[in-house]
């Protein structure tokens, strides 16, 4: 910072002769400064991530959702039940919330075996 004052800068650095990196106080060579500064930030970042939705609609068998529900997220019997449940009175419902590669296998995964039933039962994914 420079000083703003009119007082006299009485530091050993004013007054000392400017002198060249790789020149030193002894006269003889020296090391040339070449330190590097660097900042260590904490690099662990948080992973976007994806609900896996399925879909109503009047044909799917609510035993077969159940099933899709237990074969593909892990749920209990309850669980699978109180989603489908959900699905089948609201519309839409979550599976679960996976990063964008395991959402978007789940949501192949649970139309590719539909299809394999010949069920219009329809799964996507959505950012959170
Ligand atoms: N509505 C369907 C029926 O009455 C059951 C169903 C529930 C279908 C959830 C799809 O995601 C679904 N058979």
């Amino acid at each position: 910072m420079p000083q703003l004052s009119s007082r006299p800068d009485l530091s050993a650095a004013a007054h000392a002769p400017r002198m060249s990196n790789d020149e030193n106080r002894s006269g003889g060579p020296s090391a040339p400064n070449t330190s590097v500064i660097t900042k260590v930030k904490p690099k662990t970042k948080r992973p976007n991530l994806y609900r896996v939705l399925i879909l109503n609609d009047d044909y799917t068998p609510m035993e077969f959702v159940v099933h899709v529900l237990e074969k593909f997220f892990q749920k209990d019997a309850e669980a699978a039940t109180k989603i489908m449940l959900h699905v089948h009175h609201h519309g839409i419902g979550e599976c679960g919330v996976f990063t964008y590669e395991i959402a978007e296998t789940k949501v192949t995964q649970v139309m590719d075996f539909a299809r394999k039933h010949q069920h219009p039962l329809q799964c996507v994914m959505e950012k959170k």
